[in-house]
């Protein structure tokens, strides 16, 4: 699937990442999955990816909305970051369109060239993206909202301006590049508030996008105008998004459940999977029974058991038992659960789905309990069971003070050893830990990096167009840390 999206070499340096070597394999296993991912660090063609919804199980109960579907209000179009030109490429601080932390290409840490920018501020987000074979560009949101960017071309960093200069630094940036080489950040502006809000937003191809309003509502903008699809979203939702321009968010904020780990964004009742084309509509709503919620924002669609069609791994928690993973099918069904935490306000950070043993499996990796000492999990599906069979201590996935980034970590071949690892903060935040998963019982840190100060953004990477990987983080010094191979 998706072979419009990329050159075979393109596939080759996919598969090959990701150790799996039989081509047709690699492709209908994992590309719909990474290719998403990869979209980011490569022409942008035009759609993206993602997928589709819900939960029944763990007690859900589905209902299909298509005929319940909230009206169309087109609206002119309003004041927006819009640009007019053609973007060759999109980046999300997690990484792909498909909510799924894995990032192609090989890597050359640890022994990497470290380049280190300094910052007039604490840096809040950092995103990056390849802008010609030689160039990638960096952006970082500060803390307080300014804009700053750089071109990295071998080890010279050089300052560019980025529109806007500022943003609000409480939501995840959305960056795409033109086809001048021009770099813009496309959060919305919601002009319908008094405030003028900005809002999350995703791009579904050169000349549309996707964001939810201040108001709850799913806008798709285009040079035709508004479609206004009333839904009330999730505040600062992550909207996933497929080949066929579909979409997957989160709704109904929900006071169920107090464990708010996202600080006031975390904590939903339903899964709307909802259609761009012919026109916007919702295709299905799935509902948490009481007390059930979805708990977090970042839902991931990935292939997780292995027959090549996405599945959606959810985050389902209450008061009694605490969080459990779930993985449904496209179609609604409950395909695997694993074992609730057992304690209320107890947490599953997911952050990835990836092939982390080389031997094909696709694995979930998990932080338990991020925020009272982060356990490093490995899932698989067993039967109607995910099941971990190994642990590592001492690397969490979430700093607690910095509750709405939850993409400080990233599943990749970063040491270019044809293995996948998971890059993932030491609990003091001041390491980048490579936790790889070699079989039962055996999960080993490989190496660590340091990151120059406490990590305070979200792990970015960037491949180069020729499989080479440079990782970026930001962190409490002021500054950016960019890891690039230095044979390069
Ligand atoms: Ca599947
Ligand atoms: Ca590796």
């Amino acid at each position: 699937m998706a072979s419009w999206c990329y050159p075979e070499s393109w596939h080759r340096v996919l598969c090959s990442t990701l150790g799996i070597e039989r081509m047709a394999k690699c492709q209908e296993t994992y590309l719909s999955s990474v290719t998403a991912e990869a979209h980011m660090q490569s022409k942008f063609v035009g759609a993206v990816s993602i997928l589709a919804l819900l939960c029944a199980g763990c007690g859900g109960s589905g209902s299909d909305a298509a005929t319940a579907s909230p009206a169309i209000t087109p609206t002119a179009p309003s004041t927006t970051l819009w640009p007019t030109a053609t973007l060759t490429s999109v980046a999300y601080t997690y990484n792909g369109s498909g909510g799924n932390r894995i990032v192609a290409g090989r890597g050359a840490l640890p022994n990497a060239t470290v380049i280190d920018i300094a910052l007039d501020g604490v840096p809040r987000w950092l995103l990056s993206a390849r802008r010609s074979d030689l160039e990638t560009v960096w952006v970082c949101v500060l803390a307080d909202g300014r804009v700053v960017g750089y071109v990295l071309n071998g080890d010279r960093t050089i300052p560019i301006a980025i529109s806007p200069a500022t943003i609000d630094a409480s939501l995840q940036p959305t960056l795409a590049l033109d086809d001048k080489g021009a770099a813009y950040l496309l959060n919305i502006v919601d002009v319908h508030t008094p405030s003028g809000s900005t809002t999350t937003a995703v791009q579904l191809s050169t000349k549309k996008s996707a964001h939810v309003d201040t108001s709850g509502n799913l806008i798709l903008r285009s040079d035709a105008g508004d479609e206004n699809l009333s839904l009330n979203a999730l505040p600062n939702t992550r909207i996933l998004v497929d080949e066929q321009e579909r979409l997957l968010l989160l709704a109904d904020p929900s006071d169920r459940y107090s464990h708010d780990v996202l600080h006031g964004n975390s904590i939903a009742n339903s899964v709307v999977f909802v259609a761009t084309q012919p026109k916007l509509q919702v295709i299905k709503k799935i509902e948490m029974p009481a007390p059930k919620v979805i708990e977090g924002n970042g839902l991931i669609w990935a292939d997780m058991n292995g027959d090549g069609q996405r599945d959606i791994i959810v985050t389902v928690s209450d008061s009694t038992v605490g969080s459990a993973l779930m993985v449904y099918s496209e179609q609604g069904a409950l395909l695997a659960a694993g074992a609730p935490i057992g304690t209320g306000f107890r947490w599953h950070h997911q952050v990835a789905v990836a092939p982390f043993m080389t031997s094909n499996v696709p694995e979930l990796a998990v932080t338990r309990t991020p925020h009272i000492g982060g356990v490093t999990e490995f899932y698989h599906i067993e039967g109607p069971q995910l099941i971990s069979d190994s642990a590592k201590l001492g690397y969490t996935s979430h700093h607690e003070s910095a509750s709405d980034n939850i993409d400080m970590s990233l599943a990749g071949d970063f040491d270019g050893d044809s293995q996948m690892e998971l890059l993932v903060p030491s609990e003091d935040f001041t390491r980048l830990g490579a936790i790889a998963h070699f079989g039962a019982n055996d999960v080993r840190r490989k190496w660590e990096v340091q990151i120059g100060g406490e990590l305070m953004t979200n792990v970015s990477a960037v491949n180069d167009g020729a499989g080479h990987l440079i990782v970026g983080v930001g962190h409490s010094n002021k500054g950016l840390r960019i890891w690039r191979d230095p044979s390069l």
